[in-house]
């Protein structure tokens, strides 16, 4: 963690806890240690050589994602980066579809051509690889709903610190405040973009508190390891932007477990500066909140975390005996018309 002052969004966990009850709260500690034990098994999977290409882990990050659909909802437009395992499982995609989608299997979410970075849900607009070039795309998920006058949605765009220095970052938060339009950018600070530290890529900090003033929007600094005050806050976000109608630019300040990829070992951290972030693990602090509350026994968390255990490895059963893409397909799913003629000349 940086030195940099953050002024987190005010909430207080109680009434958080009392709000939401044991069985809302005992589902999303359920979600989130789902997300953890998916993402711990596809990696040793991937060491075993069963899954190629990018793998980009969420671990230390899940009470943001988690609290953020439970305060706002399925119903709006979402778009994240390459991390996006947790997101496509918090929208409706099935731990089977994804699992075999790492796998390169055709029962896979992107039927086995996208891999870890590329997961869809009807609510999901992807997962992108290009740093910040997601984020026009969240300004204009953003446009179609005032064009449609759907106003109980709004866009979502999850994105990392490091693409704030991008182009596309400015030139979307510039067009959506121009343009009034309700999408909420919420930047999931976990202070490394690579092995790069967040103090040497981004020149202001808190990013949200100082920046959103430039485009004239409002700014919320959440502390992305509490799933009450992420909670809390996106509450708050939500009903704001349906009456306002205008975007929003989110700060959660958050840590990752993981490399950065998993060809990471990040050397760049200490193993202290390591320990001392899983000293505030997300799932740890809300199974605490509700065995403080009584909403929860010990007990009953290993049960529920052995439950996520069995559906992960069902999934990857699954996985290993789906079949493999027919390679006469390559061509099928592309954009580029197989007939000249479609395009009328
Ligand atoms: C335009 C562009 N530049 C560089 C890269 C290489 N790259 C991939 S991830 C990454 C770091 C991004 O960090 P951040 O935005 O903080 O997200 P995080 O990985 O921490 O979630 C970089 C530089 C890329 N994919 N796209």
């Amino acid at each position: 963690m940086t030195d940099t002052e953050y002024h987190f969004y005010s909430s207080d966990p109680k009434k958080v806890i009392k709000e939401l009850g044991a069985d809302i709260l005992r589902e999303d500690l359920n979600k989130m240690l789902l997300i953890r034990n998916f993402e711990a098994r596809a990696e040793s999977a991937y060491q075993q050589g069963k899954i190629g290409g990018f793998f980009h882990s969420y671990s230390g990050q899940e009470a943001i994602q988690t609290a953020c659909i439970r305060a706002m909802g399925v119903k709006n437009w979402y778009i994240a980066t390459y991390r996006c395992h947790a997101l496509a499982l918090l929208l409706g995609a099935g731990a089977d579809e994804i699992m075999a989608e790492f796998y390169g299997k055709v029962t896979g979410n992107a039927m086995g051509r996208g891999g870890s970075m590329h997961l869809y849900t009807d609510r999901l607009l992807g997962g992108f690889a290009i740093v910040g070039g997601h984020t026009p795309i969240a300004t204009g998920a953003a446009f179609s709903l005032e064009y449609l006058g759907k106003k109980d949605e709004v866009a979502l765009c999850f994105l990392g610190e490091g693409a704030v220095a991008q182009g596309a970052f400015h030139e979307s938060l510039n067009m959506a405040s121009l343009w009034n339009l309700p999408c909420i950018y919420v930047i999931e600070n976990n202070q490394w973009g690579m092995g790069t530290a967040v103090s040497r890529a981004i020149c202001i900090q808190p990013i949200a508190e100082k920046m959103a003033s430039s485009y004239n929007m409002k700014s919320y600094t959440l502390d992305g390891m509490d799933y009450t005050n992420t909670y809390a806050a996106f509450k708050h976000i939500h009903e704001e932007t349906l009456q306002t109608r205008r975007p929003v630019l989110v700060e959660a300040v958050t840590q990752r477990f993981k490399g950065h990829s998993i060809s990471d070992p990040g050397f760049y951290r200490t193993k202290e500066e390591l320990e001392k972030a899983k000293q505030r693990d997300p799932i740890v602090l809300l199974k605490n909140y509700l065995i403080e509350s009584n909403m929860l026994t010990e007990d009953e968390f290993k049960e529920m975390n052995k439950q996520n255990i069995e559906i992960v490895k069902k999934s990857m059963e699954y996985a290993e005996k789906s079949p493999a893409p027919d390679p006469l397909t390559l061509e099928e799913g592309v954009f580029a018309p197989e007939d000249e003629n479609i395009m009328g000349y």
